[in-house]
């Protein structure tokens, strides 16, 4: 080939290789994966926070996401969910208020051809070809841990030990597995009877409203723990003994689920006795799996996010503001 059309040719050769280039990552900028993200509400602190992370997240990554918070409803998580297959999004996430009721609606996903990744709760389904990948909280540990801690408190005594019981949202993961996960625990130890057991949704107006019932219909002096399912709850519950002269963490000893950091600065100040965490700040992982689910690499189909406790001995000094 002549010197001079083969430098030509060798230009053409880069000019197109960068342009190809350049016209490729244009193009990934241009159609961003689009997200479905179905939030089951808006009923605690924890849950804010579980969506700033998610929004935030797949603003980081770019990622297009559409948002929708059912308010409580899973009706309304289902028509999300729907109007995300007609939208044909790339990826669809949820977290489901409830454990049952999925199965037509994820159906329709899989027939589809969209991927499915539960979010902080679980489903409960015979079929799991219809999620990809469900990524949580072990809720069960968590109720473990608060029986263990109670174990540890009272060993020093042989008295019967009364508990009262705020529960989350009956039929959600995390209240059974809260529930089950302590009972678990505290069943070998016939002293510790929970004397008192009722769903409080997350929500601190229930935990207000639970807790002036228990007084009611106990004295204070007949109760001696109160374990609670989240901090929202534990802190009503706090304003009603504090309204009744009873002093939380002293004359009733409290244990409390989610870390929050109002729930620390109590824990610091005795007014609660043990805070086990769970992790609100699940979206980056989220945004990582639906990357990867899309370019078709396999993902694993439980994955789990680690938490901790908190307790008198926790070096508060040592823990960094927890931002929610
Ligand atoms: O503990 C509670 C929230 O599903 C883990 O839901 C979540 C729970 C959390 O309302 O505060």
């Amino acid at each position: 080939m002549n010197p001079l059309v083969r430098a030509i040719v060798l230009i053409l050769c880069i000019v197109m290789f960068y342009g190809c280039g350049y016209g490729r990552s244009d193009e990934s900028e241009a159609s961003p994966i689009v997200l479905g993200y179905s939030q089951l509400g808006d009923e605690s602190t924890w849950r804010s926070q579980n969506s700033r992370s998610i929004i935030n997240a797949a603003d980081e990554a770019g990622i297009k996401i559409m948002f929708e918070n059912a308010m409580q409803d899973p009706d309304n998580q289902i028509k999300a969910i729907r109007s995300f297959i007609a939208y044909k999004v790339d990826v669809i996430a949820f977290s489901p208020l409830v454990e049952t009721g999925w199965d037509t609606v994820l159906g329709e996903a899989r027939a589809a051809g969209i991927p499915v990744i539960i979010v902080d709760r679980m489903i409960n389904t015979s079929d799991d070809s219809l999620y990809t990948c469900a990524l949580g909280s072990d809720f069960d540990l968590e109720g473990r841990r608060a029986g263990e801690f109670l174990v540890r408190e009272f060993e020093d005594s042989e008295k019967p030990v009364n508990i009262v019981e705020l529960g989350g949202t009956a039929d959600s993961t995390p209240a059974i597995g809260r529930y089950e996960g302590f009972r678990d625990v505290i069943s070998e130890y016939p002293r510790f009877r929970v004397i008192f057991s009722e769903d409080g949704d997350f929500m601190l107006s229930k935990g207000r409203e639970i807790m002036q019932q228990v007084l009611e219909e106990y004295d204070a002096t007949e109760i001696d723990v109160l374990y609670s399912h989240n901090d929202d709850m534990t802190f009503g519950a706090i304003e009603i003994m504090r309204d009744a002269g009873i002093r939380p963490g002293v004359d009733i000893v409290i244990i409390s689920v989610d870390a929050t950091q109002r729930s620390i600065n109590y824990l610091r100040e005795g007014v609660v006795n043990y805070v086990i965490e769970c992790n609100p700040n699940s979206g980056p992982r989220v945004m990582d799996l639906a990357k990867r689910i899309v370019l078709g690499e396999e993902v694993p189909k439980h994955l789990y996010i680690e938490e901790m406790v908190f307790d008198e001995y926790t070096d508060f000094d040592a823990i960094a503001d927890r931002g929610y």
